[in-house]
């Protein structure tokens, strides 16, 4: 793949994915998925909730990381087992303050973008996959520049870090049926980011 992007295949055994799809359900009955409106004003396909002290939130304005759901409550805890796998996959990065966790049942796709909304893009993302699997796209810094597709299974891990950080990416297709683990169909992708000002940014 592409410098600075990992994929770590088979990361989680199914017991661990069964662990964690466990730990999804309780974050989405604190914090149930919501398809946020673009700023075009149509509701994207990917139903997106969040964990930890930033999450995503989206309406009017834009979109942007937030330390609350709409209505006000804090974001559920990021799981523990997230946390390992992050010190696991980067070891020597700041701790994670935001786990995005986004639902794509059989039509959901997701165009290709960036992610820049980050204080501090040194620091790298952390990608989970659960459940069906999906047509990854990854390109160049520059929209525009060659891609490159892969697909993402239930249980792997992707690490984005220097030169992938700022790649474009999207997910062109779920293959519905393809696993059993999310139930009631789909994929579950959960990024952990430091999104917000990290320790050693802030001093300097
Ligand atoms: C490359 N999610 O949440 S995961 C996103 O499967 C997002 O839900 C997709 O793109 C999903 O922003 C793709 C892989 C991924 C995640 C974050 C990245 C790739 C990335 C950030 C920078 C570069
Ligand atoms: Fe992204």
């Amino acid at each position: 793949m592409r410098p600075g992007a990992r994929l770590w295949a088979a990361a989680l055994d199914a017991g661990a994915q069964a662990a964690l799809m466990a730990a999804v359900e309780a974050i989405w009955a604190e914090a149930p998925p919501r398809h946020p409106v673009t700023r075009w004003g149509k509701p994207m396909s990917v139903g997106m909730s969040a964990a930890g002290p930033l999450g995503w939130t989206s309406d009017r304005r834009g979109y942007r990381y937030a330390p609350a759901q709409e209505d006000g409550r804090a974001w559920p805890p990021i799981p523990p087992m997230l946390l390992d796998l992050w010190a696991a996959a980067v070891p020597g990065a700041a701790p994670p303050d935001s786990c995005l966790v986004n639902l794509y049942r059989d039509r959901a796709r997701m165009g290709l973008h960036q992610d820049r909304d980050e204080a501090d893009l040194t620091q790298p993302v952390v990608s989970v996959s659960l459940g069906d699997e999906a047509l990854f796209r990854i390109g160049g810094a520059e929209r525009g520049a060659p891609t490159q597709s892969l697909w993402l299974r239930s249980g792997d891990v992707l690490v984005l870090e220097g030169p992938a950080r700022l790649a474009f990416h999207g997910i062109d297709r779920i293959r519905a049926g393809s696993s059993a683990v999310v139930p009631g169909g789909g994929r579950v992708n959960l990024t952990l980011r430091v999104a917000g000002a990290t320790a050693a940014a802030s001093a300097s």
